[in-house]
Parts: C-alpha cells; sequence; structure tokens
C-alpha cells in the first residue's frame, strides 16, 4: 500500500499531532506525517514530532515581513518534504487564499466545536454561555474564509451539568484525538469526494461523517460497565 504523504502545521501543545503520529503507526493506516512545520520555535508538538523520527521544520511568521512570504516558506518547504495532504493541527496562522487555492480539497483542519456553530476563538466558553447539551468537534477542508469549508468528520460530545471549561475542552480534545485520525483515513484513502459543500463517501450509505464517542472513551463509565 501506498501511503499519502502528510504535512502537519502547528503552532503549540501537540496533543492532535500526537494522535495523527499514533494512528499512522498502523501498518494499514493510509497516511504517514513525513514533515511537521510550525510558525513558533516553542511549539511543544516539535518534541513529540522529533522523539517520532519525523522531520520537523520551524518558520517563524515574524522573521518574514509579510503573509505571502510566510507562506510561500511554509509552501515550499511542505512541497520539498513531497507532502501531498497538509493537516493544520492548532495552527494559528489565518492562510490567505494563495496558499488555501494551492492545497485546495487537500488541507483539512481541526475545531473544538459542532461547525457551523462556535468558530473563532473562546470556544468552550462560548459553548458552555451558549447553553448546549451537545458539544463536539468538527474535522473540515480549509477554505479561504475562518473554520469554514466541507465537513469531513464530526464527533458528538455531551456537555454535563457540571462542566466547567476545563471539563468540556479536556473531554472535547479526547473526542479531537478519535476524529482527526479517522477523518484522514478518509481523505487520504481516496474514499470521499467533495459535491459543493458537502464530503460523500464512496460506496457507502453509513454516516461515515458521524462520530459519537462512547463514554468509556470520554472517562464518563469505566469500560466494560453496563
Ligand atoms: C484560525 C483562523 C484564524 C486565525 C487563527 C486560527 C483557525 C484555523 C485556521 C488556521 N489557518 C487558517 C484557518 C482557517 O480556518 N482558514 C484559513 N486559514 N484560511 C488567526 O486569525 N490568527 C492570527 C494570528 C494569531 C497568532 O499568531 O497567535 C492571524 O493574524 O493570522
Ligand atoms: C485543538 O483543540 C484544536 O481543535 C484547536 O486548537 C487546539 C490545538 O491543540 N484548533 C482551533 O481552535 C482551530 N480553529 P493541540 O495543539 O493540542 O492539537
Amino acid at each position: 500500500m501506498t501511503k499519502r504523504r502528510v504535512g502537519v502545521l502547528i503552532s503549540g501543545r501537540g496533543s492532535n499531532l500526537a494522535a495523527l503520529i499514533d494512528a499512522c503507526r498502523q501498518p494499514d493506516y493510509p497516511a504517514e506525517i513525513v514533515l511537521v512545520l510550525s510558525n513558533r520555535a516553542d511549539a511543544g508538538g516539535l518534541g513529540r514530532a522529533a522523539e517520532a523520527g519525523i522531520a520537523t521544520a520551524v518558520v517563524p511568521h515574524r522573521e518574514h515581513p509579510d503573509r505571502e512570504s510566510f507562506e510561500a516558506a511554509v509552501h515550499s518547504r511542505l512541497v520539498a518534504a513531497g507532502c501531498e495532504l497538509v493537516c493544520l493541527a492548532g495552527f494559528m496562522r489565518l492562510l490567505t487564499p494563495w496558499f488555501v487555492s494551492r492545497w485546495r480539497d487537500r488541507l483539512v483542519n481541526i475545531h473544538p466545536a459542532l461547525l457551523p456553530a462556535f468558530p473563532g476563538l473562546d470556544i468552550h466558553r462560548r459553548t458552555l454561555e451558549a447553553g448546549v447539551t451537545i458539544a463536539g468537534c468538527t474535522v473540515h477542508f480549509v477554505r479561504e474564509g475562518v473554520d469554514d469549508g466541507p465537513i469531513i468528520l464530526q464527533a458528538a460530545v455531551p456537555v454535563l451539568p457540571d462542566d466547567d471549561e476545563e471539563s468540556l475542552s479536556a473531554r472535547i480534545l479526547a473526542a479531537e484525538h478519535r476524529a482527526y485520525p479517522r477523518a484522514l483515513a478518509l481523505v487520504a484513502s481516496g474514499s470521499i469526494r467533495i459535491d459543493g459543500n458537502r464530503v460523500r463517501t464512496a460506496g457507502s450509505t453509513s454516516p461515515e461523517g458521524l462520530l459519537m464517542c462512547p463514554d468509556e472513551a470520554l472517562g464518563l463509565r469505566p469500560a466494560g460497565a453496563l
């Protein structure tokens, strides 16, 4: 099996990167990470990548006079590494139409909300304030707008009565770590097609884009309990 070559862009901790690295260890996983690139030299995810023996690069946005030259540097690193797909995993620089068009339909992002609800920042606070009872995360193709683009997969988690931002964000993050590897597998295996805003899975009538996280995966119930 030839695996799709993936570049991951990060800015920070890199827990979603770690989940993708773990998934890529499976022999039958359809993707391999060939480059982890950060715009910040102190991003924790760089260490995780290095430990896994993955090539890393730092392209500091501040050392570039404008977004275009920053993105040209990022783009050329990705191309030089032979990347076919790019995953944003906590990458915090807004990408311009120049970059997005070069990677159109090959550029994916994860967001800690059920889009199109709660795009932008401060998501967990806004989720709690809105009083919703179902939260979750979304993996989507990136378009020019913020947190916009065809949805590949969404994972749902409950909002519990006693939740605060910390407990809710931890539960959503656990769902993110399950959702991103699954969504990347769908993209890398070539089993999805983009039809306007809708992502369709070839030959499947089951909802591949919906992930209901079992309670035990979220720490809400011990494994094996009724
Ligand atoms: C996102 C969107 C905007 C900013 C930061 C993050 C969400 C994910 C994302 C990253 N790059 C993207 C997306 C996206 O959804 N769509 C596109 N590109 N096209 C943001 O405005 N960041 C600011 C900087 C923050 C910082 O350096 O800490 C910025 O000025 O770029
Ligand atoms: C994750 O929660 C991810 O969904 C979020 O940043 C965090 C990165 O954490 N991304 C966004 O909010 C994009 N709009 P990580 O570095 O541990 O993966």
